[in-house]
């Protein structure tokens, strides 16, 4: 290991705290350092080349190394480096990428607030979700329905949405009049159900929820189109139309926080496009800017927009970097890109079904048991019984040993529990899928062989 990847290590453990890390694991296993980026591929501060098969956080959608990007918010920088939206100013930058979002997002949602991370949009909704039942003369309508495993961020109001109960065990979280309901989880809560049936079911438990609270203290229901962070649960189709019908019929708003299958993901600009949802506020992030720069937005349906922007007297809310220029700058640029790249439509009809296949190949070893995913989103789960499809114990334990293999191959994912998820550049070739797909099954065969006498 060179002095230089010491130092550096040595300095981190010495004084960075890092998110979602067991420090005291960080000691002894120390963390890696990466230092640059080219398409869909990273460096460490030893050269090792590694496949980014998570696009960083689930948001380098259009790979690393986009000099354009850097271009545009260096001019933009000498220009105006700062300047902000409040009290009746705005920049360039952030009203025509409104102006362009209003043209890429599903019909009727038009309006954007900015904010800096997909958490405080999160943070930006509920606030408009209630000022909206509030000018509505309705502001006993405020609980908010969000799901199980649902990752919806880590401010105190984004982690009481999420729905992962290791988010919820400080004193703070979760605050008051949220409650969570079943996700359309079907390999883990199916059971013999057909799927279609059980997606059904599970759209039911958000009519029993909103009848046991009452539709007149009902604000709204926080939703992934798909869940990405709880292992890309994909919903069998009956679930969303579903859904939608529960929402309109008892005048709940709908939330869909598209932070990660938004700009292209699942093949389509929005998972609201993938599943025709017609959504009433929508969370952006991530794939917005490719995570060049932080970027985050609450997109406003019409319904709601109406009454907000009807409203004498200000909205007492907003961030002092929300809508950035520069980091407009970055989304404007990064979205030119998709388009220009024609990204979107290549991972609906190209590369995103040429995934999900060869992935889909994985099925004849002994331990993959299920693949899910849309688009460049994915999950493959494992598991000692593929019939019964039982969990590994403890849970996840051979997924973190194929994550770990797999970074010593080159590839980068991360293990949810027993599954390994996936999320891509859409940048990716075909050729770089079979690359993706190699390193994934060498990986598997590697842990299997050295563990294959352990499984239990
Ligand atoms: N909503 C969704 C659907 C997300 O996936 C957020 C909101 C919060 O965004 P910010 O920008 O505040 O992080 C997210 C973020 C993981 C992982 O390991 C997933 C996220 C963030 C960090 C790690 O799967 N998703």
């Amino acid at each position: 290991m060179s002095e230089q990847t010491r130092n550096w290590q040595a300095l981190d453990l010495q004084h960075h705290m890092h998110p979602f890390t067991d420090h005291v694991d960080l000691q002894t296993v120390k963390p890696q350092i990466m230092v640059r980026g080219e398409g869909i591929y990273i460096y460490d501060s030893e050269g090792q080349q590694l496949l980014d098969g998570m696009a960083g956080l689930w948001c380098v959608n259009v790979g690393y190394g986009r000099d354009e990007i850097g271009a545009a918010v260096a001019e933009q920088m000498k220009t105006l480096p700062y300047y902000n939206n409040f009290f009746k100013t705005s920049t360039p930058p952030a009203l025509e990428l409104a102006h362009k979002l209003a043209q890429l997002t599903p019909e009727g949602v038009d309006y954007f607030f900015f904010a800096n991370s997909g958490s405080e949009a999160n943070d930006t909704n509920i606030r408009l979700v209630q000022t909206y039942w509030t000018l509505l003369g309705k502001p006993e309508k405020k609980v908010l329905i969000s799901r199980h495993n649902a990752y919806h961020g880590s401010t105190i109001a984004g982690a009481s949405l999420t729905g992962m109960v290791s988010m919820h065990d400080i004193a703070a979280v979760p605050i008051p009049d949220i409650v969570h309901i079943a996700n359309p989880d079907w390999y883990a809560s199916g059971g013999d159900a057909d799927p279609e049936e059980f997606g059904l079911r599970t759209a039911h438990a958000l009519e029993q929820k909103i009848l046991e609270l009452g539709a007149g203290n009902v604000a709204a229901f926080f939703a992934e189109p798909i869940q990405g962070a709880g292992g890309v649960i994909v919903p069998p189709a009956s679930y969303w139309p579903e859904v939608q019908r529960i929402c309109t019929k008892y005048d709940v708003l709908l939330v869909v926080d598209e932070v990660i299958t938004g700009f292209g993901r699942t093949g389509q600009w929005f998972g609201s496009d993938t599943f025709q949802i017609k959504p009433d506020l929508m969370t952006l992030a991530k794939g917005l800017s490719s995570g060049y720069l932080p970027i985050a937005a609450s997109a406003v349906g019409e319904r709601m927009a109406k009454v907000l922007r009807s409203k004498e007297g200000r909205f007492p809310h907003g961030y002092t970097y929300g809508g950035h220029p520069a980091a407009a700058c970055a989304a404007l640029k990064n979205i030119e890109i998709i388009e220009r790249e024609n990204l979107v439509q290549q991972v609906g009809s190209n590369t995103g079904p040429y995934f999900q296949q060869q992935l889909n190949t994985l099925m004849n070893h002994p331990w993959v048991s299920y693949v899910r995913g849309a688009g460049l989103m994915a999950c493959v789960v494992l598991s000692p019984d593929k019939i019964n499809r039982n969990a590994f114990v403890p849970l996840g334990a051979m997924a973190t040993l194929v994550r770990d293999q797999c970074f010593k191959n080159g590839l980068v994912t991360r293990a949810v529990g027993d599954g390994l998820v996936f999320s891509p550049p859409l940048i990716i070739t075909r050729e770089q899928i079979d690359e993706l797909v190699g390193k994934l099954r060498s990986s598997l065969n590697d842990v299997y062989q050295s563990q294959s006498g352990s499984i239990r």
